[in-house]
């Protein structure tokens, strides 16, 4: 201590930071089951699936695996919960808020635990883990709980001799298929709002990141929801996923995932019974840096898009428009900024760049950065793998792309940043909603009303002015044209998770009375 209230540096005692949370020793995964009715069973088929460390390719554990006649079982369970006169459908409803506050708390009490363990799964840097996936999650948790009794219909004044009102019910059985890039994150985003309005729910996460599901499944049951409210099938998509799809008994399937599989979701909902869809799927999302804009953080924030998460994000920066006036210097602090990244041991709380998810996902991503070298996009620095067994790419940064390149319209789901010029402001609004997709998009600028006009213009569920992913549970999130359906977070999603109904009361003469 250098002085009364200091420390050796000078920093106000109050000020001195934290020290960083650490990663867990997990010597053993203790939760690798079905896990139906509160309780965890063995697949009826008694099959088994591996799970790998992307970061090291090594196997952390075998998974049971949930077919079609488990995802009956799991159905069974979730109907036999949220019938008439059940536990849950006759929970008063601020219960319902206090027990999706409890799994929060147990979710802070374990969110080492859960970081680490979400890392070894999916490959991403720890402190990411422990601030955004836990930080999001208990967030949307929280949210929601606050929900819970606050969900209203209204009265409808038709005329003197009837009273008409709406009730929000709960629509039932409620499917989630989710993906691997943000597994418990994608997890809570989906069971919060669905629980908060009285569903009950049957989820399936990805076959690469099974762990952290699990694990919150044990959750669950400390937390005190009663067996059957969620029910979690690890297993792959053509088989358990195809059965959440298409099943007669679910009421409402969620999706997150590829714009394919979105496709195949809906059209087994239509040909079972027309369950309610809603789908996030993916983008190509534009992000528009004006002249005027602050330069340095109009870089920072879009490679930050870009690179975010590998790459692995539905809302990935991957269309970079540049003015033309800036774009060189533009290119020139982008390559100087990606060329200080590097890719390390995830669980290091130095690493701020981890692998790719799987074999698959990584040969596409080189192949795809292959592809813009031969269409005679400019490859500036990185997109090239690292390690001669590992994951790991180093992120590229191309530039002198074109609109019709595969670069510029396919999603890369990787760590390639692609960077166009543009002349003026008309031009590059029609060119940012030339695409199928409509998820996201960002505008860098200074000027107010530029940041109005532009953002009316685009065609996407958000638009960032000024930042980049900056999401929050509050604020509805979801896809314009081919990026999705319906929304997710904030109170448009309870709309997802409600049916309304119209009660309508005849009322006697007033002279009989
Ligand atoms: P995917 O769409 O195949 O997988 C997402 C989920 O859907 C997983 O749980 C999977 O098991 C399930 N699924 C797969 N086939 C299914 C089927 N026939 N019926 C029901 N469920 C099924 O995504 P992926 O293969 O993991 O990744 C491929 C591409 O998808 C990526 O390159 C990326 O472009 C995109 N993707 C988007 C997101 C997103 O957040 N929007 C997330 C992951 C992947
Ligand atoms: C829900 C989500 C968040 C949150 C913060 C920071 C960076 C990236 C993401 C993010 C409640 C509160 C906070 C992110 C998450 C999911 C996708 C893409 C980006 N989410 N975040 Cl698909």
């Amino acid at each position: 201590m250098a002085q009364n209230g200091t420390t050796e540096n000078g920093l106000p005692q109050n000020l001195i930071p934290p020290p960083l949370p650490q990663p867990c020793k997990i010597s053993e995964i203790k939760h690798t089951k079905i896990f139906i009715n509160n309780e965890w069973h063995s697949s009826l088929k008694g099959k088994t699936f591996p799970t790998f460390n992307p970061a090291t390719g090594v196997k952390i554990c075998e998974i049971e695996e949930a077919d079609k006649a488990d995802v009956d079982k799991a159905v069974d369970a979730a109907k036999a919960a949220g019938k008439r006169g059940s536990t849950w459908r006759r929970m008063d409803v601020s219960s319902r808020g206090r027990l999706l506050h409890k799994l929060a708390d147990l979710l802070e009490r374990d969110r080492c635990l859960l970081a680490t363990m979400e890392t070894m799964d999916t490959g991403k840097p720890f402190l990411q883990s422990f601030f955004v996936d836990l930080d999001g999650s208990i967030k949307t948790l929280r949210y929601y709980a606050g929900w819970a009794d606050k969900i209203h219909g209204k009265t409808m004044p038709v005329d003197d001799n009837f009273m008409c009102f709406t009730k929000h019910e709960p629509v039932g059985v409620c499917g989630a298929i989710i993906p691997w890039n943000f597994p418990l994150l994608m997890f809570m985003w989906k069971i919060a709002p669905a629980l908060c309005c009285g569903n009950t729910v049957v989820i399936k996460p990805a076959e690469q990141t099974p762990l952290t599901a699990l694990y919150t499944g044990a959750l669950i049951k400390e937390a005190g929801f009663p067996p059957g409210v969620v029910n979690i099938v690890p297993g792959f998509g053509p088989t358990a996923g195809a059965a959440i799809a298409g099943h007669m008994g679910i009421d409402k399937v969620a999706f997150t995932g590829s714009t394919e599989v979105g496709q195949l979701i809906k059209e087994a909902a239509a040909k079972s019974n027309l369950k309610r869809v809603t789908l996030e799927l993916g983008g190509k999302n534009p992000c528009i840096v004006f002249a005027d804009a602050d330069l340095p953080l109009a870089v920072q924030e879009a490679q930050k898009g870009a690179f975010y998460n590998q790459g692995q994000c539905c809302t990935a920066a991957s269309r970079v428009f540049v003015e033309e006036c800036v774009y060189d210097e533009f290119v020139r602090l982008s390559i100087a900024s990606a060329k200080q990244i590097t890719a390390g041991d995830p669980m290091d709380p130095c690493t701020s760049h981890g692998p790719q998810i799987d074999q698959q996902q990584f040969d596409m991503i080189l192949e795809l950065v292959e592809s813009g070298k031969r269409e005679g996009a400019r490859l500036e620095c990185g997109g090239y793998a690292l390690q001669d067994k590992a994951l790991f790419i180093q992120p590229a940064v191309f530039s002198d792309v074109i609109d019709h390149m595969r670069l510029a319209k396919e999603e890369v789901f990787g760590p390639v940043q692609c960077i166009m010029k543009f002349k003026n402001q008309e031009e590059v609004i029609e060119r940012a909603n030339s695409t199928h997709y409509g998820l996201a998009a960002a505008v860098f600028t200074r000027s107010v009303e530029r940041a109005m006009r532009v953002s009316s213009a685009l065609e996407a569920g958000t638009v960032w002015v000024n930042c980049y992913n900056a999401l929050h549970a509050q604020a509805p999130f979801g896809g314009y044209k081919m990026s999705g359906n319906g929304r997710e977070l904030g109170e448009y999603a309870l709309a997802e998770y409600s049916e309304v109904k119209a009660i309508t009361i005849k009322l006697n003469d007033q002279l009989t009375v």
